[in-house]
């Protein structure tokens, strides 16, 4: 990764990491304490915080203001939390360690997971909804940001996404499904973060169209790596358990076409990120230039 990605990167991680800690420094009186314990747990647990570091991002390259889009960064942090905390229960993935910790079912049970994800689902949608309309966007764009959220998470985006990649009864015998999956269970969610910050700093129609086109290719790339680093990479890397992929049978990448074949084709995903961003000029290095190293991210 090159310096001015890894810069760019980590001011707004760092800067992200630093408003979300304070997000949840204080908890509203309404909220149960365990609850609130078992939703902090996982948001405060770290990750690579890449959604909503590219949503700040997306913004601030068409004109906007970061502070502004705060909340909708947080929003996409919080679906995506609720989504690893359901994906690592015993009825789905049944994993233990998620982000170098044990995994939020571990610590708090089941019923409680369950709950935590179903919270930080619905705030993800209240608390932007209100924070927006305090910093003065129109309704229209609003509507439009959390539409593109909305359709990112249900049966359209990641439970859609999440049922072609564990349901036996939905796979499909074709070379493409590996694809299919992908792009409903994670490019989606990826897609959203930029596209929302696009829509929410003001980006054209050209802009939001260039964004769609380049989430859907960094996704891709994205899971991609992930099923590459499944296999090649270790627990204290990833922060998660490698090697389940192989022993839940699953299709990836990398069963279908070999890590090899796999490397290119992440390669050429994120080289295809990389052109359709940069068809829309100016202030899309960081965006370019990401999309080429996310080809070679060891985590
Ligand atoms: C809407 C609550 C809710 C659930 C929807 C469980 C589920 C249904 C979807 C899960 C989909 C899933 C686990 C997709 C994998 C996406 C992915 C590659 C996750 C890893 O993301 P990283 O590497 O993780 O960015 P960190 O920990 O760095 O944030």
């Amino acid at each position: 990764m090159n310096d001015f990605v890894k810069n760019e990167l980590e001011k707004n991680r760092l800067y992200f990491e630093e408003q979300l800690r304070s997000f949840c420094s204080c908890k509203p009186d309404a909220i149960p304490e365990r609850l609130w314990q078992s939703m902090t747990y996982s948001l405060l647990a770290g990750g690579k915080r890449l959604r909503p570091v590219l949503c700040l991002q997306a913004a601030e390259s068409v004109g906007g203001i970061r502070e502004k889009v705060l909340s909708m960064a947080i929003a996409l942090e919080m679906v995506h939390t609720a989504s690893l905390i359901h994906d690592d229960l015993p009825a789905m993935d049944n994993d233990s360690l998620r982000r170098g910790k044990p995994t939020n079912h571990i610590i708090f049970g089941d019923a409680l997971a369950i709950l935590a994800g179903d919270a930080l689902l619905a705030w993800a949608f209240q608390y932007p909804l209100s924070k927006l309309s305090e910093e003065g966007f129109l309704s229209s764009s609003i509507i439009h940001a959390l539409s593109v959220f909305a359709e990112a998470i249900g049966p359209f985006g990641i439970c859609g996404g999440q049922v072609l990649d564990t349901d036996p009864e939905s796979f499909e015998p074709s070379p493409l499904f590996v694809k299919k999956i992908a792009l409903q269970k994670t490019a989606i969610l990826i897609k959203s973060a930029v596209v929302t910050g696009a829509i929410l700093g003001g980006a054209s129609s050209k802009q939001i169209s260039a964004f769609e086109n380049y989430g859907n290719h960094l996704g891709l790339a994205f899971q991609i790596v992930d099923d590459i680093l499944d296999v090649t990479s270790t627990a204290e890397e990833l922060g998660k358990t490698p090697g389940k992929d192989a022993k839940q049978e699953k299709t990836t990448f990398v069963t279908q076409f070999g890590i090899e074949e796999s490397r290119k084709m992440a390669l050429q995903e994120s080289e295809e990120a990389a052109a359709v961003i940069s068809s829309i000029g100016k202030n899309t290095e960081f965006f370019q230039e990401l999309a080429l190293s996310l080809a070679e991210r060891s985590r």
